[in-house]
């Protein structure tokens, strides 16, 4: 089959899978996307549906100019069916059937296997579309509300990816795979999204960025183990997505550290020493560092959650199978099939942490989160350079493995953010001190009154270094109906 790199606009979805003629799979897509267009007008961001966004739309898969950016509605939005380029002779890079051609179909014994890892993926998708539904109406500036419209229309194409691999792949039980796609809700009772963490609310901004930054790594470790997948459609699917889970994690970064950089300004331009003076800086009108301390103790357990248990029988046969990787597969240096290997994976032995070594087939899960762990510090070593660099005393820190689990093999277990066990009724009664309050939740939320002046932001959060694709500071990005 021809594989244009330019996306083929003729057809009502611009793919580079020539869609035009794969009869089959064009109609199955038309008959999805008039319930998915009645979904993103339900659920997808609130109120904003006729309002022209500067947003990036991709128009090719190449290494260099994929995007094109410009003003669209929403709805309007081009979501694309877009895969990175076929590797010519690529083999399957690990597990059992190592150094075979990668498939292109999907391997008959491994389908349910590989049907749930694209579902699980492609159910956090809209998920985050629903959880940020709201912020829109709160944005500090029409630049951040302009980056939350880009992730929203970027994640939505993502559930295109994993729906294109749905309906192509596993004939009927795709197509209803690819309906209750659009049926799940994120926090609902009776259907809610299927793990966990995407059915929190993602109530204001703070949160919002501290999404961006550990919820979407979580979802940049998955699918660059998904990418090393012997499934080849799977693989370059998860490839090109990569590249755009990349700005996701820049605008919960950059967010975090132009919220912190107001506040030490802010406290330094007061005389304020003391962090912990949280009624003299949160009178400033801006976000104490605590406070922000106790959003990622939250969104951090949250995301370690969504790695599964450490111990899984699930992603040791799916490494087996040659389905699922590891982050970076091909830079490691071993015989990739793991058979006789171990893991170290920290447990609780006895009441007390220890490192045990492991078969490491069924440790995958905690080598992929030890992994993510890595990539979380560099971050919050970021972070601290703007508090270090006002002279603050205070560091942001990742509380300990065993704090606030409901997954694995910590679930259950009082820890404190230090890693000290205690028992359940003092660390209820401690609570407050390490996860977000009700007080948080009321003091963030009066400060997040919207500001939509072109160049202006709210008091809280620092201007940004640079504008998207370089525009000036005071750039219309979003172009609100004005009085
Ligand atoms: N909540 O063997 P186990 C993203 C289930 S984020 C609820 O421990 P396994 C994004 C599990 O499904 C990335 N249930 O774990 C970010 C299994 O159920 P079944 C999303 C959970 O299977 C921001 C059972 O417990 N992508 O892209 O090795 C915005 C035993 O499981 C949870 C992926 O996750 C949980 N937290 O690994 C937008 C990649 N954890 O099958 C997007 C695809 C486990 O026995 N998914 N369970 O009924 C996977 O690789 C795996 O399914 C998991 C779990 C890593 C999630």
């Amino acid at each position: 089959m021809a594989e244009p790199s330019e996306i083929d606009y003729d057809t009502m979805i611009p793919n580079n899978v020539d869609l035009a003629h794969d009869r089959r799979v064009l109609r199955a897509l038309e008959r999805w996307h008039p319930g998915y267009i009645d979904w993103w007008k339900r659920m997808g961001p609130e109120g904003f549906g006729d309002t022209p966004v500067y947003l990036r739309t991709a128009i090719s898969v190449g290494a260099e100019g994929w995007a094109k950016f410009g003003y669209v509605k929403m709805p309007d939005y081009r979501w694309g069916i877009l895969l990175a380029p076929r590797e010519e002779g690529r083999v399957i890079p690990f597990g059992a059937h190592k150094g075979e051609p990668v498939w292109q179909e999907v391997p008959g014994e491994h389908r349910a296997l590989l049907r749930r890892l694209i579902v699980v993926q492609g159910d956090t998708e809209p998920a985050s579309v629903e959880q940020q539904r709201r912020l829109g109406k709160t944005a500090p500036s029409l630049y951040d509300m302009r980056n939350l419209f880009q992730v929203n229309v970027e994640e939505a194409r993502h559930l295109w990816a994993m729906v294109y691999l749905l309906q192509k792949y596993f004939g009927r039980d795709g197509r209803e795979e690819a309906e209750a796609l659009l049926r799940r809700q994120s926090g609902a009772e009776d259907s809610p999204r299927i793990l966990g963490a995407f059915n929190q609310e993602t109530p204001d901004w703070l949160s919002f960025f501290m999404f961006t930054f550990f919820t979407d790594r979580d979802g940049k470790m998955q699918l660059e183990s998904l990418a090393q997948s012997g499934f080849d459609p799977l693989s370059r699917t998860c490839r090109f997505m990569l590249t755009e889970e990349a700005h996701h994690m820049f605008v919960g970064e950059s967010g975090i550290s132009r919220i912190i950089e107001r506040t030490c300004q802010a406290m330094a331009g007061a005389g304020i020493d003391d962090p912990s003076d949280v009624e003299k800086i949160r009178g400033l009108g801006v976000i104490d560092l605590p406070a922000i301390q106790r959003q990622v103790n939250l969104h951090y357990a949250l995301s370690l959650d969504l790695f599964g248990s450490e111990i899984s029988t699930n992603a040791a046969n799916a490494f087996s199978a040659g389905i699922k990787g590891r982050y970076r597969e091909t830079r490691i240096e071993d015989d990739h099939r793991l058979v006789d290997d171990t893991y170290p994976v920290m447990k609780l032995v006895d009441g007390a942490f220890k490192t045990v070594a492991e078969s490491a087939l069924p440790a995958l899960n905690a080598r992929l989160r030890d992994a993510y762990v890595v990539d979380c510090r560099k971050g919050v070593g970021r972070w601290n350079k703007v508090i270090g660099a006002s002279g603050v005393d205070f560091r942001i820190t990742l509380p300990h493995l065993a704090f606030n689990r409901a997954i694995g093999a910590f679930k259950g277990v009082s820890a404190t953010p230090a890693g000290d066990l205690i028992d359940a009724g003092e660390w209820m009664r401690r609570r407050d001190q390490w996860l977000p309050t009700g007080d948080d939740a009321a003091f963030i939320g009066s400060l997040t009154i919207p500001e939509v002046e072109p160049g202006a932001y709210a008091g809280w959060i620092a201007p940004p270094r640079h504008g998207i694709n370089n525009m000036p500071g005071d750039f219309e990005y979003v172009r609100l109906a004005r009085p």
